[in-house]
């Protein structure tokens, strides 16, 4: 992948849950040194600054939480999406994974608009597919893979056109699934490693599965990576924590395959609490990984090695 125009969006969300923190997660990355970091490996970077919800009037909505606050975000973060993508490669610091409600339908849309598929790589261990009809913990967080998919349930929000087809979608470093996500999922196209495929054939072959799908179908690709996808006991700022999640170096080795692949389009960096971080490690650890999926190397490999 030659030189990009990386197009820094501070998406300062905290409505996704209840614990706040997330929307120092901006200003958490631009002082880890994103900007810098891209930068330096030759990129074109720009810092759009962060994006504003409309005014919004809070109701009672029983167990869900801030709901029309999420979707007064939904609303402007789906158009920063959709003309950032116009101009660049949009990189959207969280904030955190409600944001994706609106990035991912941002990049339906300007995919509908070229005519090309539009593909969703999912970094999590969660698999954010409930449906405000579902969710016991009423945090919408927890919904945008049900959302962009066309599931019921999302009244007020924008109306999703052409649902994201599910065979579009690959979740990876999945180890907190909840039942009627999992029964949902069972029906679906979707692709699902946990963590324990991962742990028998390692991380690079489901990958490189998907990766191989996206190029076929010449297709756009948007990369969301939640902190949690990483161990907590290397990325701790992070609300929920989940044991047994990817290590520093499988983290960078889907960052680096995903250079290599000169696939992604744009790319969501969600999730991160600065308010319950080490000295900055977590950030650090996110701006790295950015960094590996924007080119950077320790040595060039001409080949691949697997
Ligand atoms: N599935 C649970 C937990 C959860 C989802 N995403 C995060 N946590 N970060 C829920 O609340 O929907
Ligand atoms: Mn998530
Ligand atoms: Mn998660």
């Amino acid at each position: 992948m030659s030189e990009q125009n990386c197009i820094l969006v501070g998406a300062p969300m905290d409505s996704g849950k209840r614990r706040t923190g997330c929307l120092m997660g901006p200003d958490a990355f631009r002082t880890a040194g994103l900007a810098a970091a891209l930068e330096n490996l030759g990129h074109r970077v720009s810092d759009r600054g962060n994006v504003a919800p409309a005014p919004f009037t809070p109701k009672d909505n029983g167990k869900i939480h801030a709901l029309e606050e999420t979707i007064a975000w939904t609303e402007a973060l789906a158009d920063a999406a959709e003309d950032t993508l116009k101009d660049g490669l949009p990189i959207f610091m969280g904030g955190d994974h409600a944001l994706s409600l609106g990035t991912v339908l941002g990049a339906m849309r300007h995919a509908d608009r070229l005519n090309r598929p539009l593909f969703v790589l999912w970094l999590d261990a969660h698999t954010d597919f409930h449906t405000p009809h579902t969710t016991d913990s009423g945090n919408l967080h927890g919904t945008p893979l049900g959302y962009v998919t066309g599931r019921e349930g999302f009244d007020g929000f924008p109306k999703v056109d052409n649902p994201l087809p599910q065979e579009n979608i690959a979740m990876i470093g999945l180890r907190s699934v909840d039942a009627p996500e999992r029964a949902a999922l069972q029906e679906t196209a979707i692709q699902r490693v946990d963590m324990r495929e991962i742990d028998e054939t390692g991380i690079a072959r489901p990958l490189t599965r998907f990766l191989d799908g996206v190029e076929a179908a010449n297709g756009m690709l948007h990369v969301s990576l939640d902190v949690d996808f990483l161990d907590p006991s290397v990325a701790p700022a992070v609300g929920t924590t989940v044991p047994g999640g990817a290590t520093v170096r499988e983290g960078h080795l889907v960052m680096e395959m995903l250079h290599d692949s000169g696939l992604m389009t744009s790319l969501d960096l969600v999730e991160l609490n600065p308010f319950l971080d080490e000295r900055g490690r977590t950030a650090q650890l996110m701006v790295d990984l950015a960094a590996s999926a924007l080119g950077r190397r320790v040595f060039d490999r001409p080949t691949r090695a697997y």
